[in-house]
């Protein structure tokens, strides 16, 4: 079989319409239970969960197939800490000026600060590197294509897939984020894109309500 050939495409199941909404409402009840966690518990979580979600991150649709992306799992104790220094000391720039008054404002109702602890004890702190340059096998140096479309996809199905094994995530996106190639040990042509905290949420953990509101499907979608 060369990569040309055609196989055919025979895996989706063929539901009854009823099962489909059934199906698709079940999605939404099962995703809409995702929260952004910001206070996690120090508990271990197997690494095969973090492989396995990896891996379905790993089937998002992508340009040319080149797969332009790269998870870098932190679970030094090490490495964490560095990845809490460096981004603390960059969100203090943020928070005391950095950052226009309209952001700042904008962020009061979550109540995020400078402080980042669970950084050091979340059990993993997966960074996500977009690869301007690679294509689809190990030594290529091709042009890669919609990096950040192929990225943002990627990490979303990363992210479901964490939450349908009842881990939570925190998008973490310090600014600038350049020193994670550092930490990480990861080529220059990488781009860092984001850095996924994963783990259990601790017993206390809180979530703003502000976060809890969702834009209805008439705001959020137009039929044509
Ligand atoms: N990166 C900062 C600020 C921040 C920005 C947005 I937009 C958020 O939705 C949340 C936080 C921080 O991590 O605190």
């Amino acid at each position: 079989m060369k990569p040309h050939d055609k196989i055919p495409y025979t895996d989706l199941p063929n539901y009854s319409d009823a099962e489909r909404v059934a199906k698709a409402k079940a999605a939404y009840e099962q995703l809409k239970t995702r929260r952004t966690c910001r206070h996690f518990s120090d508990d271990s979580v197997p690494r095969e969960a973090i492989e396995y979600a990896l891996l379905a991150g790993g089937t998002a649709p992508n340009g040319a197939n080149h797969q332009p992306w790269h998870f870098a799992v932190v679970e030094s104790a090490e490495k964490k800490k560095a990845i809490r220094e460096a981004a603390e000391k960059e969100e203090k720039a943020f928070y005391s000026g950095k950052a226009s008054q309209e952001w700042i404002d904008a962020l009061e109702p979550l109540g995020t600060d400078d402080d980042k602890p669970y950084l050091e004890t979340a059990p993993y702190l997966i960074v996500i590197f977009g690869q301007r340059k690679g294509g689809m096998y190990p030594g290529e140096m091709k042009q890669n294509y919609y990096v950040n479309e192929s990225v943002g996809i990627a990490t979303g199905m990363l992210i479901s897939a964490l939450h349908d094994a009842g881990l939570a995530t925190l998008t973490h996106t310090p600014n600038p984020m350049k020193f994670l190639n550092g930490v990480c040990d990861r080529p220059a042509n990488e781009k860092p894109m984001m850095v996924l905290v994963v783990g259990k949420p601790a017993d206390d953990a809180t979530i703003p309500v502000h976060a809890t509101v969702k834009k209805p499907l008439e705001e959020i979608s137009t039929w044509l």
